[in-house]
């Protein structure tokens, strides 16, 4: 059975992971003029929802208050995170939901999101607030004074990682390294290609088809988008809310594949 609930989700677009430009049509059309759309993708992150909801609203209501929509996509995840997002959304207008049970990982999950977005600033954020939200102004700004991508980077400034391991920091290392190696051309024009906290233009993706294969979105669009102007922000990586991390070895092999074919593609 279909519950109330569950018909006002997001419909989850199929086909190809094509962000499509956005037309003077839909410009006319759209009744409020959205700025930033920003995708969470969320797998068992029930834990975290509420305060990223609460303090990402607070943030961004005082800055571009209803310019901004909040996209999570969760993966049907068992502790029903999409559910304690779907939740929150009477209160909080600007937050939309969507739960797919088809598809799964985490960027593929990105695009999806972008696929639904209204904005023309295209931005993705962890959930778990590893990530801190003020750097949010930071990477907007970039795109406003016309980068078309802006990274958050743990290399740059003031960037760096909280209490990583050693082992954590070498495997992370290890695995730009191999992207300077496999893809020097696009690896290396970031200091930090595993981020997952970035913004980009949607002019700079929009009728590319994308194909990202596991968790390092941030490759694709360098790599498939127009990307002329990139700026850095720095960061420092948080220690996660509550919950866990999903990376396992599985995602280190999917990093490599991932490489192999945008190196072949090109
Ligand atoms: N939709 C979706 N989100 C995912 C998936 N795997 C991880 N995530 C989300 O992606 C973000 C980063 O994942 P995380 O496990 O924290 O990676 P880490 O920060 O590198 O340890 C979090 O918000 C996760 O909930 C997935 O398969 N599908
Ligand atoms: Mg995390």
């Amino acid at each position: 059975m279909i519950t109330t609930q569950e018909n006002s989700l997001i419909i989850v677009p199929t086909g190809l992971l094509k962000v499509t430009a956005i037309t003077e049509n839909t410009r006319k059309l759209s009744t409020i003029e959205i700025k930033l759309s920003l995708v969470i993708p969320t797998y068992k992150e029930s834990q975290n929802i509420p305060t990223l909801i609460q303090r990402l609203t607070q943030l961004l209501d005082t800055q571009i208050p209803n310019a901004y929509e909040l996209i999570i996509v969760d993966d049907n995840s068992p502790d029903l995170t999409w559910q304690v997002a779907q939740n929150m959304t009477q209160k909080y207008p600007q937050l939309r939901v969507m739960c797919r049970k088809k598809e799964r990982g985490l960027s593929t999950a990105v695009v999806r999101g972008w696929q639904v977005a209204k904005g023309e600033v295209l931005g993705v954020i962890d959930a778990d607030l590893q990530h801190p939200l003020e750097t949010l102004l930071k990477l907007l700004a970039e795109i406003e004074k016309g980068a078309d991508l802006a990274v958050a980077s743990r290399h740059v400034g003031e960037g760096g990682v909280s209490d990583w391991s050693i082992v954590r920091r070498f495997l992370s290392r290890g695995a730009q390294l191999l992207g300077l190696v496999i893809l020097p051309g696009v690896v290396g024009r970031v200091s930090d290609p595993m981020s997952g906290y970035f913004m980009v233009h949607r002019s700079a993706i929009a009728g590319e088809i994308l194909s990202p294969v596991g968790y390092k979105i941030l490759i694709e669009v360098l790599c498939r988008g127009n990307i002329r102007w990139v700026a850095e922000v720095g960061y420092v990586f948080q220690e996660r809310l509550g919950g866990e991390s999903k990376v396992t070895w599985k995602q280190y092999i999917e990093y490599l594949q991932h490489l192999l074919i945008l190196r072949f593609a090109k």
